[in-house]
């Protein structure tokens, strides 16, 4: 006998707490389902950054391994397949929704093969949302390749935020063509995320500003060091400063490469900030070079506070930044291009109103945060039958 499908959902989230996009997406899809009504679990090593554990209907659980010292290697993927088994003996859950293919995916479909030995039949679907380094990076990895693969065909229904990575999850995984993949964009509130702060009358698309802003977990493929050569080449041309949002291991390096050009007095790093939204809407444009990104989360939270966006053409970075119209993209390297398209931007003050115009219109109409939960929501139930 399955569990009861009623129209209030039980629903395990299963993510990352780091200040990453896909704890971010999670976070957002876990506080938006408990919101609704949806009894919400959330599982993870710690609290994410962006989501209220003390809200109604949402409950945390922290999964701590156990520390055993003859085992040098963590155990977080069987403490999160344990915590699972334990919450859901008391509290069964409809369905897991497993943001990041492992070990999420891989935990909560173990977790079920176990609830399955002992209450056959009434075990929850699995739904997984692939978020790009779990297939660009560690997913294709030899290593994690079969493993990855296995979890993903195993999912009842798996979703990307851009077409790109769906394409790129059947070529790089051998998925089978007519195994469905469904495609549902990461979201952005536009009423936090705003050109103007909340309960004041607008002021901020009047106020020139010559700020480049990045946010970033400063990881290489992000190639910080071109968010420098870019602002530097800008810097040359004219009057300009530099916001550096995020930490992360290239941290270092870029700190040393700023004051090697000198530009240690005109380049900010603000760490990881919780008043996103407060410093986005400062900055006259975002900066995103990266080598490559699923979709660029972080690009859609400064289109939505207003800023055009100057980046890569790589990824699904095209589905989420109109090239000339909400920002400029260019090959990934280029540095040169990228500095000339914010060069111009700052200079031509109502080219960069209108591209901010834009690019909030943008996030506004095709990246609402309802629209998407609907669609997860649907998929839920799609897979519940
Ligand atoms: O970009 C990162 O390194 C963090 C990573 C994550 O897993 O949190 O971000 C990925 O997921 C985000 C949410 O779906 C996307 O917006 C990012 O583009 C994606 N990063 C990459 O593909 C590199």
């Amino acid at each position: 006998m399955s569990a009861p499908r009623s129209e209030t959902l039980r629903v395990g989230v299963v993510c990352f707490s780091t200040f990453g996009g896909s704890g971010v997406v999670a976070a957002e899809i876990a506080t938006s389902l408990a919101g609704r009504g949806h009894a919400v679990h959330v599982f993870s090593d710690d609290v994410p950054g962006r989501l209220d554990p003390t809200r109604p209907n949402l409950t945390f659980h922290p999964v701590v391994p156990r520390a055993y010292p003859p085992l040098t290697h963590t155990l977080y993927p069987l403490a999160l397949t344990s915590k699972i088994v334990e919450v859901s003996r008391r509290q069964p859950l409809d369905l897991i929704h497993a943001h990041y293919a492992l070990p999420h995916a891989t935990s909560a479909y173990l977790a079920r093969a176990l609830l399955a030995t002992e209450t056959p039949g009434a075990l929850p679907k699995l739904v997984t949302t692939l978020h790009g380094t779990d297939i660009t990076l560690v997913g294709s990895d030899p290593s994690f390749l079969p493993l990855t693969r296995f979890s993903i065909l195993a999912s009842d229904a798996v979703t990307t935020p851009s077409a790109w990575l769906a394409a790129a999850t059947h070529e790089k995984l051998d998925v089978p063509p007519d195994f469905a993949i469904d495609v549902v964009p990461n979201f952005v509130d536009t009423v936090r995320f705003s050109p103007d702060p909340p309960q004041t009358t607008p002021t901020a698309t009047s106020t020139p500003t010559s700020t480049l802003v990045h946010v970033s977990n400063f990881r290489p493929l992000k190639r910080v060091d071109d968010v420098v050569r870019i602002f530097a080449r800008v810097r040359a041309a004219g009057p300009a400063r530099l916001r550096l949002i995020g930490d992360g291991p290239e941290r270092p390096r870029i700190e040393a490469q700023i004051a090697a050009l000198g530009l240690t007095s005109e380049v900010e790093f603000l760490g990881e900030r919780i008043d996103l939204p407060a410093v986005l809407r400062d900055g006259a444009l975002f900066l995103l070079p990266s080598e490559t990104e699923s979709f660029g989360l972080a690009a859609l939270e400064a289109m939505a506070c207003g800023l055009p966006v100057v980046a890569s053409a790589v990824g699904g970075l095209p589905e989420v930044v109109v090239d000339g119209e909400t920002g400029y993209l260019r090959p990934v390297g280029d540095v040169e291009a990228m500095a000339v398209c914010a060069r111009r931007l700052l200079d031509d003050q109502p080219l960069r109103r209108r591209m901010g115009a834009a690019a909030r219109g943008r996030a506004q109409t095709q990246f609402r945060v309802e629209p998407a939960v609907e669609r997860y929501v649907e998929i839920y139930r799609r897979v519940l039958g």
